[in-house]
């Protein structure tokens, strides 16, 4: 039987090349050989304010995204994670077996306590145990993510482990992260010590999947550089060339160094041509696959299958988390 994998993209934004990069061209690489469950995480987007109907508009796009990138809704279960309401509801139970000071140590909220941002939410702050939630609730063995997401992964560990032993029963499968080598993060194109992010980023910084091919090609030729003069992979001392030779050995799946042998001796400007090309590529592709998906309308279909078919294995774990823990009575389900 093929194994589970998991992962979810949070468009509080459009979807830009990061997530395309670090997320969602893996999910469709292991469509194949794993059982593919994917899923929108549309709460997540709410841990920090949303205008609803830029919301929306984000949400619609991120699902059509998912299809144009070549994810197949034969293959991989594809839906939105507040139609499965089973997900929520064992997040409360993980709350309920997680730690303040776990929470506490969780980067995306610590960084924004240490910025000296206000008015965080709670949802922001227990956002790592709905993550928990929805990869335990699916059963998911492998968990595909940027390596920012590394340490959510390894909270749902600790927390699968703990109430498997504390309720001496396989409750949940313990998870792994699945990072790839290379890609697994995407710096921004102007502030190359930032990942490449839907928040904290001007335009330049940044590639949108839906961006107008001539105005990613800006982007790409504006990118900061180095005054080296030499095309190499030194993350160190050449941050932005070895980002875009990151970029260019993704999108092409080929490594770093041959990518490098190829360009070496190009001229910083033509290097950068040479990216913006391979990008413009991709993005053609995407975009016209993203213009059939929307004028198909088969979206809701997709949607509607997928989150009947994920409520499934849902509500059966759900079931029996709840019949555990001494939670049921008539163990029905209004
Ligand atoms: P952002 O910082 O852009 O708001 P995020 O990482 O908080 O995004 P998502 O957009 O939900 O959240 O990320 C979806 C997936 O894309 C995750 O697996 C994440 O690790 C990956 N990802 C996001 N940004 C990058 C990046 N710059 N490089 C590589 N992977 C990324
Ligand atoms: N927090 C993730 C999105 C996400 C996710 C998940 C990823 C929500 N639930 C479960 C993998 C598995 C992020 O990328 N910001």
């Amino acid at each position: 039987m093929k194994k589970r994998m998991l992962s979810g993209i949070k468009p509080s934004g459009q979807l830009h090349l990061g997530n395309y990069i670090g997320a969602l061209r893996n999910f469709v690489r292991y469509q194949d050989d794993y059982e593919m469950v994917v899923f929108i995480a549309n709460l997540h987007c709410i841990t920090v304010p949303q205008e609803p109907t830029a919301l929306q508009t984000n949400l619609r796009d991120a699902a059509a995204l998912y299809i144009a990138s070549g994810l197949d809704p034969q293959k991989a279960t594809i839906f939105l994670q507040s139609d499965v309401m089973a997900h929520s509801q064992l997040s409360f139970i993980l709350q309920s077996h997680s730690y303040l000071g776990e929470l506490n140590r969780m980067t995306q909220y610590k960084d924004k306590v240490a910025k000296g941002e206000t008015e965080l939410t709670v949802g922001l702050y227990t956002y790592p145990t709905l993550m928990a939630a929805d990869i335990l609730i699916q059963d998911a063995h492998y968990v595909p993510v940027g390596i920012d997401q590394k340490q959510h992964v390894e909270l749902t560990r600790d927390i699968a482990q703990r109430m498997n032993n504390r309720y001496k029963k396989t409750l949940f499968t313990i998870p792994e992260p699945l990072i790839e080598k290379v890609g697994s993060k995407i710096y921004s194109l102007q502030n190359v010590e930032n990942k490449m992010s839907k928040s904290d980023t001007t335009e330049k910084d940044i590639i949108y999947l839906l961006d107008p091919v001539k105005t990613a090609t800006k982007k790409i030729m504006s990118a900061v550089t180095d005054s080296e003069n030499k095309i190499a992979y030194d993350p160190v001392n050449q941050p932005g060339i070895s980002n875009l030779l990151t970029i260019a050995a993704s999108l092409q799946v080929q490594n770093i160094d041959t990518i490098v042998s190829e360009c070496k001796n190009m001229q910083y400007g033509a290097f950068k041509k040479y990216v913006a090309d391979i990008v413009a590529k991709t993005l053609s592709e995407i975009q016209d696959k993203y213009n059939e998906v929307i004028e198909s309308n088969m979206l809701e279909k997709v949607l509607q299958d997928g989150a009947e078919k994920a409520a499934i294995t849902a509500n059966n774990r759900l079931a029996m988390v709840q019949e555990t823990l001494g939670l049921e009575i008539i163990g029905g389900k209004l």
